[in-house]
């Protein structure tokens, strides 16, 4: 029996990372950043998004894919901040994959589009391990879930580029250390960054935006290299 299981759980794996290079093509090909945002459930992902859009609006063309297991809350705070939202319920599942985020792309207007974001089920686990086609994995851990989750939850916290640790507001009622976080981060993940924010009071956004700006410019190069080759449209 349990030579069957192991190629099937392969199989979905491979099919997953075929359809994840298809939407990397159509993204570099778009010039459009994408990152997909992950966190357990309530870490402020929605909230990341709205501050984020809040500060962004204006200097870029940002659209956002939702993912929950049922609702179209988050779809709906996001829209209510002018930007394109789509929203995907997974019906119980537990995390996104790139057939998901193929479709949703169907009820997206990208042309002119920057910054793509896509918020995961909140989730520390399953997310980890299907990549949708996005350039960056970003991750939040809000300091009211304990600073021993990198410890325990390793994988998300080894893909990620990025840790936003959130909350920072709450430090005063918590026994969480941050340094202790900082420290099991680095162990995990020496490239990774790491930002200490508070979408509460927008402590610590600076460095935030600034990531994302170069990263969104980065990409936006690409389109205008693109237009501007002579090969452009003939791949
Ligand atoms: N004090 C404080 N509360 C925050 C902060 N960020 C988010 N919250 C609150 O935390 C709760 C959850 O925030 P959401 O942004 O909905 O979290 P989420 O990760 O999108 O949640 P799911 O999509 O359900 O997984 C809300 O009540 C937010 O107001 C923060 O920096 N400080
Ligand atoms: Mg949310």
């Amino acid at each position: 029996m349990a030579e069957i299981k192991v190629p099937v759980v392969r199989n979905i794996l491979q099919a997953n990372e075929r359809l994840a290079s298809e939407n990397r093509r159509r993204f570099d090909k778009a010039g459009i950043f994408v990152v997909n945002l992950m966190s357990s459930p309530g870490a402020g992902k929605t909230s990341l998004l709205e501050r984020t859009i809040d500060a962004l609006a204006g200097r870029m063309n940002i659209a956002v894919i939702e993912g929950d297991l049922q609702s179209s809350y988050d779809a709906e705070r996001i829209q209510k901040k002018g930007v394109q939202a789509v929203q995907i319920n997974t019906d119980g599942g537990c995390h996104l994959d790139a057939n998901m985020i193929q479709i949703a792309l169907d009820s997206l207007d990208l042309a002119g589009v920057d910054l793509l974001i896509i918020e995961n089920v909140g989730n520390l686990v399953c997310p980890a391990e299907f990549n949708l086609g996005e350039h960056e994995k970003i991750m939040i851990l809000s300091v009211t879930e304990g600073d021993d989750k990198p410890i325990k939850y390793p994988l998300m916290f080894q893909i990620c580029s990025v840790l936003l640790v959130n909350k920072i507001d709450l430090l005063p009622y918590t026994d969480c250390d941050l340094g202790k976080i900082r420290q099991s981060a680095r162990q995990l993940n020496p490239a990774g960054k790491v930002f200490e924010i508070s979408c509460r009071t927008g402590e610590g956004f600076a460095p935030w935006l600034s990531w994302i700006e170069d990263k969104v410019s980065e990409h936006r190069k690409n389109r205008a290299g693109a237009a501007a080759s002579p090969h452009a449209g003939k791949h």
